[in-house]
């Protein structure tokens, strides 16, 4: 079955093929563990183990909604999944967050050791790079966009910005506004960039651009408010995570600021406008009206 057949099923149908993609296209990518430095390369590739990678399905479904083919979207699955990686493994550092939990296994400083994990976010986020500078079913214009959208996206303007913000108001309150500008780029750039990203792989005019967007901000935002409620309602052993972190450090967390029923109406009413969004674009929308009910109804 072609994996960009909507009409003979369901996206649903089509995850774990696409998950099997992405991870050929990693391992492809990343240097087999018995390569020299072996305890680094080792670690990388725990880094990338487990997790949901709904980033790269956000790139498959609106990749596939825009019929664009899944050889040229893989190399972006996969470089939004290394970034994400990346982050995750810094964010769990005893300088940032210092968790030793994550994916339900000990975080990767703990497996191994904090200079290893220091050194595995740098190499994750320069593979995420090379993934599109090797992507051959590309042209140099769409690579060349891409890679400008994702380290936009990424970096201090986007991902690390929002990081930065976010430890710096540590024991504050904040507003509302401000802390969705903060998970705007936290969590946010990156959920958006998966559609940014799709957007490129298939020329999209800039009416659609702008349909994706809306999408991909929507889901951002939903995404981090349910991630604060799911902090404080769900335990360890589900989220694989510690829950209450946000809590124990005093953060301010949608939840905190409009209680935990208005968080969740807030969320389900951005969900909701994601899917008018997907509705809007041309093309079959049920791979995006897929993931986002997938992501609503989502528990770690
Ligand atoms: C350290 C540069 C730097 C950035 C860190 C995204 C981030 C910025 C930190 C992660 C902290 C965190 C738990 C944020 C909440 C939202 C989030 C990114 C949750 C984890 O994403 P999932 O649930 O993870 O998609 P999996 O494990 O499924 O890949």
């Amino acid at each position: 079955m072609s994996l960009t057949s909507p009409e003979v099923s369901a996206f649903a149908d089509r995850v774990t093929a696409y998950l099997q993609r992405l991870e050929r296209a990693t391992d492809a990518l990343l240097p087999p563990a018995s390569t020299h430095p072996e305890r680094l390369h080792h670690a990388l590739r725990y880094a990338c183990e487990g997790g949901k990678h709904l980033r790269a399905l956000m790139v498959y479904a609106a990749g596939e909604t825009l019929g664009v083919p899944a050889e040229q979207l893989d190399p972006a699955a996969c470089a939004v999944e290394l970034i994400h990686a990346y982050s995750l493994v810094h964010d769990d550092l005893p300088g940032m967050d210092n968790d030793d939990l994550r994916r339900g296994r000990p975080t990767v400083h703990k497996a191994f050791d904090e200079a290893t994990a220091i050194l595995v976010g740098d190499a994750l986020q320069t593979f995420a790079f090379e993934a599109l500078v090797n992507a051959s079913a590309l042209n140099a214009e769409q690579k060349v966009r891409m890679i400008r959208s994702l380290a936009h996206a990424s970096g201090s303007l986007g991902m690390v910005g929002g990081q930065a913000v976010d430890m710096a108001s540590e024991n504050l309150t904040l507003t509302v506004a401000q802390l969705e500008s903060l998970h705007a780029r936290k969590t946010g750039a990156l959920i958006l960039v998966t559609c940014q990203l799709a957007g490129i792989a298939a020329n999209a005019p800039e009416a659609v651009e702008i349909a994706l967007e809306r999408y991909g901000k929507c889901i951002g935002l939903a995404f981090q408010i349910q991630d604060d409620v799911l902090d404080q309602i769900a335990d360890t052993a589900t989220l694989g995570k510690t829950a209450g972190k946000d809590l124990a450090q005093n953060k301010s967390t949608f939840p905190s600021l409009m209680g935990l029923e208005q968080a969740r109406q807030r969320a389900d009413a951005l969900f909701d406008e994601a899917r008018d969004a997907a509705r809007s674009l041309p093309g079959n929308a049920e791979p995006l009206l897929w993931l986002a009910d997938h992501i609503q109804q989502r528990n770690h």
